[in-house]
């Protein structure tokens, strides 16, 4: 068990006066480490001496994922790179990935939150912690592994893929938590049922999903299915990974660990900050990080605050769980996906023309894309031998830069709708239920 209670129940002015104090250090941190950041608030005509407190937050520059690509991969980082012993990476929104990098204290924090989190829905050192997101430059991996350890659990490190296996090692080590997309837990159970495996036959109790959208509705077939407590789990990678934020038995929004990050929701259109209990863009501020300390960052996401106590006794501002972005990225199994990084293979690799249209769609389970593109006239002439193997070629080539699978349709030049306003690039039919 890891319940922070000092933290979790902080009254309100006190949590208030602990985040004030811990912006006033991290802004003048990175107006003095971080040449970006110094450039950014010149220029918004801000210096740390405006930043008294917590009140002053929205006099603040906005950090953007843009800001990140640019200064790519190290230039945003607020220490000496010798003290950075991690990096992730996720999806950016054309070639380059976003990179975010982690001292010794940054994992330690982060495995601490997602413990907490573990121990406000029931896990604790008694349990046995499966965990299927992908282990690598992804955070969901070795942050939910991280925070099990940092618990006492065991940790199953099961990572992605052979789910036959995976549902094998659910039955024979009796794990007791399941952390996975909430798509791949409903894959698990499919596949259980074509093994012959009733979920009594799994320890199943709890069960940490997120990494993307899902709906009510989907958390209880999950819970119908698997026989756990489904609970959701929000975080992303440019503020440290999983368990920004996690509910609890509550499932009555997420608790954000606000010691560490202070959220505002804005108008994504003015960046006019909204008052409590409005729905709009979720930004966070990192107070504590070391190497990527993030200011106002624009998630991107959709959502709204509430300071509200909870009904376990948390005082810590929670959210209401994301089900919606304000752009166009697109996540499929699990994967971050913007469509103009789609636009930059295709261009780059030539010998189709600049129209295309992609189709998103959940097959049983499984989200697939298609990519139609049209070919150039001179591709079009060809035999179908040579344009088949031109799909295969831009399938692997998409494939490598996107992490994940996409079929690929060469089509008549003129053949994709033209639109007269604004390109509609991504028809997507599925259906968050
Ligand atoms: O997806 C971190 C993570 C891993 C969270 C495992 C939870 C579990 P990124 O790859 O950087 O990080 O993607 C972040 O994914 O801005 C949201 O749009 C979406 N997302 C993450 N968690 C949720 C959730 C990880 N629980 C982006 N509900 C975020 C809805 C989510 N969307």
């Amino acid at each position: 068990m890891y319940w922070n209670e000092e933290i979790e129940c902080m009254d309100k002015e006190q949590m208030r006066k602990l985040q004030s104090k811990r912006l006033i250090d991290t802004v003048r941190r990175v107006y003095e480490n971080v040449p970006f950041y110094r450039k950014k608030m010149e220029e918004a005509g801000v210096t740390p001496e405006d930043i008294r407190s917590v009140e002053d937050l929205h006099k603040l520059p906005f950090t953007t994922k843009m800001d990140l690509r640019d200064n790519y991969p190290f230039n945003t980082f607020a220490c000496p790179m010798e003290d950075v012993v991690r990096i992730h990476a996720s999806s950016g929104t054309t070639g380059k990935q976003t990179v975010v990098g982690y001292t010794e204290q940054d994992l330690e924090v982060w495995a601490e939150c997602v413990a907490r989190g573990m121990t406000s829905l029931g896990v604790t050192k008694k349990d046995r912690v499966h965990v299927s997101y992908g282990y690598g430059l992804f955070t969901g991996g070795l942050g939910a592994h991280g925070g099990a350890e940092y618990l006492g659990a065991t940790v199953v490190p099961a990572s992605t893929g052979n789910t036959s296996r995976q549902v094998q090692m659910l039955v024979d080590f009796q794990s007791t938590v399941l952390c996975c997309t909430p798509s791949y837990a409903l894959y698990i159970a499919d596949e259980m049922q074509k093994m012959g495996i009733t979920k009594d036959q799994l320890n199943l109790k709890f069960g940490c999903f997120g990494a993307e959208p899902w709906t009510e509705h989907m958390r209880a077939e999950i819970e119908n299915k698997l026989g756990l407590e489904a609970h959701d789990i929000y975080g992303l990678s440019e503020i440290m990974g999983p368990g920004v934020s996690m509910d609890c038995t509550e499932k009555d929004g997420l608790h954000i660990h606000a010691d560490h990050f202070i959220p505002e929701i804005i108008n994504p259109e003015t960046g006019e900050v909204l008052p409590e209990g409005e729905k709009g863009e979720l930004v966070f501020t990192c107070i504590t990080k070391q190497a990527l300390p993030l200011i106002r960052y624009r998630t991107k996401d959709l959502s709204r605050l509430t300071w509200e106590t909870c009904g376990c006794g948390r005082t810590l501002p929670r959210m209401e769980k994301v089900t919606g972005r304000c752009d166009d990225m697109l996540i499929i199994r699990g994967v971050n996906v913007f469509p103009s990084q789609i636009e930059s293979v295709l261009l780059e690799y030539g010998q189709v023309e600049p129209h295309y249209m992609i189709y998103v769609d959940r097959k049983g389970l499984l989200d697939t894309m298609e990519v139609h593109v049209e070919m150039t006239e001179e591709l079009f002439s060809d035999a179908v031998r040579n344009i088949e193997a031109q799909e295969k070629k831009l399938r692997q080539r998409l494939e490598s830069v996107l992490g994940i699978s996409a079929a690929v349709k060469l089509v008549e030049p003129r053949s994709i709708p033209r639109s007269e306003g604004k390109a509609k690039r991504v028809i997507d039919n599925r259906k968050l239920v």
